[in-house]
């Protein structure tokens, strides 16, 4: 019997229910419901069995940079499936791709990043930072520069590491985090905590803080501090102008490591290859993945910068640590395919100097709205904070769930906008037309009506 496509959605709903535990989801409560099948996907849409399409305002998790449906990046896979589908870079071994795309990303970053490790996911970067600097550390004769700081409300991943770097309360409440020896500042998030305040002296502020935890424990017993160019997961939170130079000037007058986290921002998200360029910040060790490939295969690289290989590289080199998949060749030729298409289509001009403004500009007329308190965003985020009054910019008592509303009737508008609290953000794919970016924002605030009638009406 051949099932219709509804028939075939409720067929896999129940399989999901019995068999499949989800990331991040009240398991119990998306098992009532049914969850949501996605089977397709073209540009920067996706597609439900039942053939709704839904425009990705999120490209995936902030992944599919270059869109859906690429033939270069698929080819690139089939090509190395058939050629070499696997082989690893422990004992002495290496294999093209990952050479290749070695020297491909070195030669896109910043002059002092001259070498990577390769992982298959953003939290494995995070963890082999965790170790790489404390290694970097010991082979500098300073054993005891152990501490590493992070801010609250960052995200790093979900390994142990990477949970414990990242500042989110809901994760250390499960599992035992953070670990040892992983300490935590306030964010720089001037609508959440610096209402009222001037944005540079907030960002200063904010900032010093990183100055005061150094002296706290000890600047011989610090090791890095680690932060998104700007928090993706956190709800896209921009800093003040002030607040990167600030962080870089402290982390070189107690020479602390500076780690950039790029898994969101790099590869275009902020209109460069890293998002730091556009802080002027030039960090030790970046962390990379998801736009890497776009999304279509797992990667992740951490760049190595000149000083830190050096320490590394001394007395013999030996670095203990590595994984399975660390430059898998299947995702090095995407990567490799994906950078490639990335500078024949000169996407990074293109954001800089017509998608970003042109999205930007759509995205802050949302700010009229009577529910949006802000609009703001750079590059290729944004974020509208959903308000109770616009006028003292007081938020909705968190049980009536304002973003969870929101975020269900952008689905029923065709959008997918993810919902941060009552944060509403979006990281479209980077090649999203204008008219495309004209439907989202249509969309949106279709939402946002929606969303203001249910609670208002
Ligand atoms: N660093 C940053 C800055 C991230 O955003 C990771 C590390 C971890 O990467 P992996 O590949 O291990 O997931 C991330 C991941 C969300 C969401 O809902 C964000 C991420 C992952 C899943 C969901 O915003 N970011």
């Amino acid at each position: 019997m051949t099932l219709n496509p509804k028939q075939q959605t409720q067929a896999w709903q129940s399989l999901d229910a019995a068999h499949h535990l989800h990331p991040f989801t009240d398991n119990g409560e998306l098992n009532q419901k049914g969850s949501r099948v996605i089977n397709r996907a073209e540009g920067v849409y996706i597609y439900t069995p039942e053939g709704q399409e839904i425009l990705d305002g999120m490209a995936g998790l902030w992944c599919v940079n270059m869109g859906y449906g690429r033939k270069e990046l698929i080819d690139a896979a089939t090509e190395q499936l058939n050629t070499l589908p696997y082989y690893n870079l422990f004992f002495q071994c290496t294999h093209p791709p990952a050479t290749e795309l070695a020297a491909r990303l070195t030669s896109l970053l910043p002059e002092h990043l001259n070498r990577v490790f390769f992982t298959g996911s953003g939290s494995e970067c995070n963890d082999t930072v965790v170790r790489m600097v404390r290694h970097f550390w010991a082979s500098q004769g300073q054993p005891q520069r152990k501490a590493i700081i992070s801010r609250h409300n960052a995200y790093h991943g979900s390994t142990m590491a990477g949970a414990s770097l990242g500042g989110m309360k809901p994760m250390h409440a499960q599992g035992g985090l953070p670990l040892p020896d992983i300490h935590h500042i306030d964010q720089p998030y001037p609508f959440g905590e610096g209402q009222g305040q001037d944005p540079q002296a907030f960002g200063l502020e904010r900032a010093r803080q990183l100055e005061a935890k150094i002296l706290e424990l000890g600047p011989e017993n610090v090791a890095a501090f680690i932060g998104e160019p700007v928090q993706g997961a956190g709800g896209v939170i921009i800093p003040p102008a002030s607040y990167w130079p600030e962080i870089q000037r402290i982390c070189r007058q107690y020479d602390i490591l500076l780690v950039s986290d790029e898994v969101i921002c790099g590869f275009g998200r902020l209109g460069h290859w890293l998002g730091c360029e556009h802080f002027g910040v030039k960090p030790d060790l970046v962390c990379m993945a998801k736009g890497i490939t776009s999304g279509y295969v797992p990667l992740g690289a951490v760049a190595v910068g000149d000083r830190v290989a050096e320490g590394l590289l001394k007395d013999g080199g030996d670095f203990n640590h590595g994984f399975t998949y660390s430059g898998h060749p299947v995702a090095c030729a995407v990567a490799s395919a994906n950078l490639a298409l990335m500078e024949q289509e000169g996407i990074l001009e293109r954001i800089q100097q017509h998608t970003s403004p042109y999205l930007q500009k759509r995205w802050a007329e949302l700010g009229d709205h009577p529910l949006v308190g802000e609009a703001r965003g750079i590059g290729m985020v944004g974020a509208l904070e959903l308000v109770a009054d616009k006028a003292t910019g007081a938020r909705f008592d968190e049980k009536v769930g304002a973003g969870t509303l929101c975020r269900d009737f952008c689905i029923e508008c065709g959008l997918v906008m993810r919902a941060v609290g009552d944060t509403m953000i979006i990281s479209p794919p980077l090649v999203i037309t204008e008219s495309e970016i004209d439907e989202l924002v249509a969309r949106a605030r279709r939402s946002l009506d929606l969303t203001w009638q249910h609670l208002k009406g």
